[in-house]
């Protein structure tokens, strides 16, 4: 199955990734919907959504100071790191993130579309004012903008908001192209990032899913690996090193 996989990787003309929690669980990142999940003990509805924000910003930012402390605090695992090599390659040509953690960033992916934002930035409610931080704020008080003195919000895509369409127009053309899509640690549930590798495999293209559960995506993938994302792309990346050297 291996080789079959990775002379599909080495054949392909434009080979895409689209990655999710799962691909960070392996750097002690806890998924959302796993059983360990972050949304075990809040919901999305409660937490990640604007008008929860609205309603109680200091609860809404505790929890991304959390999530900022933990996911500045960890390293990129080798299911990153495949990830990066494989576009030193040449191979991968963009990587399409749901993460709003940087390990991709950190393991050396430099094509990263980031579909949902980041938890490197801290954006203002009211003015254009939008930066990265090294370490998340002291939360109380509530952060607030230098520019115009409004509340500052992590910068994330919250539910119920639009994904920025500069960023969703670059992913829809990178799928669009895309003859292979890698989708990897996603529960292929949220959208509108669940309906990118459906692109692919409407233009013919082919669906290789790296998850240790079934998702919706599963029915559809021409390929689905019940396997943890380090180990799979570890055990692609050295053969098709070798195939290319
Ligand atoms: C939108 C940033 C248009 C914030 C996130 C009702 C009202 C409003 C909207 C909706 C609605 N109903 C549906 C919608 C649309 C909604 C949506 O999709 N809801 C779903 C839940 C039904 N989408 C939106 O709202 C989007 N915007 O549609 O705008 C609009 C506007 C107004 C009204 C309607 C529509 C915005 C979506 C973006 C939300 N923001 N994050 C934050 O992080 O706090 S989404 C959040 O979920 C994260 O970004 C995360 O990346 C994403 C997806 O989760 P996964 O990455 O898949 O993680 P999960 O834990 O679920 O799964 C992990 C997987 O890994 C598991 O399968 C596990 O088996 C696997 N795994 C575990 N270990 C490993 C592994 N795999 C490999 N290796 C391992 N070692
Ligand atoms: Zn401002």
């Amino acid at each position: 199955m291996e080789e079959k996989l990775v002379k599909m990787l080495i054949e392909s003309k434009h080979l895409v990734a689209l990655t999710g929690a799962g691909v960070s669980a392996e750097s002690g990142i806890p998924t959302f919907r796993g059983k360990d999940g972050l949304w075990n003990k809040y919901s999305p509805e409660e937490l990640a959504n604007p008008q929860a924000f609205a309603k109680d910003p200091e609860k809404v930012w505790r929890w991304y100071a959390w999530r900022m402390e933990k996911v500045f605090g960890v390293e990129p695992n080798k299911a990153h790191y495949a990830f990066a090599e494989l576009e030193r390659m040449g191979i991968l040509k963009c990587l399409i993130t749901q993460n709003v953690d940087d390990l991709h960033e950190r393991a050396g992916s430099r094509n990263v579309i980031h579909l949902h934002g980041s938890l490197r930035v801290v954006k203002c409610t009211s003015c254009e004012n939008s930066f990265e931080v090294q370490e998340p704020p002291k939360v109380p008080p509530l952060p607030t903008c230098d520019k115009c003195g409004s509340l500052l919000r992590p910068g994330v895509v919250w539910f119920g908001e639009m994904l920025p369409p500069d960023v969703l127009e670059r992913a829809m053309r990178e799928v669009e192209k895309a003859d292979v899509i890698i989708v990897a640690g996603t529960s292929a549930v949220v959208q509108p990032a669940a309906s990118l590798p459906l692109i692919v495999k409407r233009n013919g293209g082919v669906i290789i899913e790296i998850n240790p559960d079934e998702t919706p995506l599963t029915a559809i993938a021409d390929y689905s690996l019940r396997i943890k994302a380090g180990e799979m792309m570890e055990s692609l990346v050295e053969p098709v090193k070798k195939a290319l050297s």
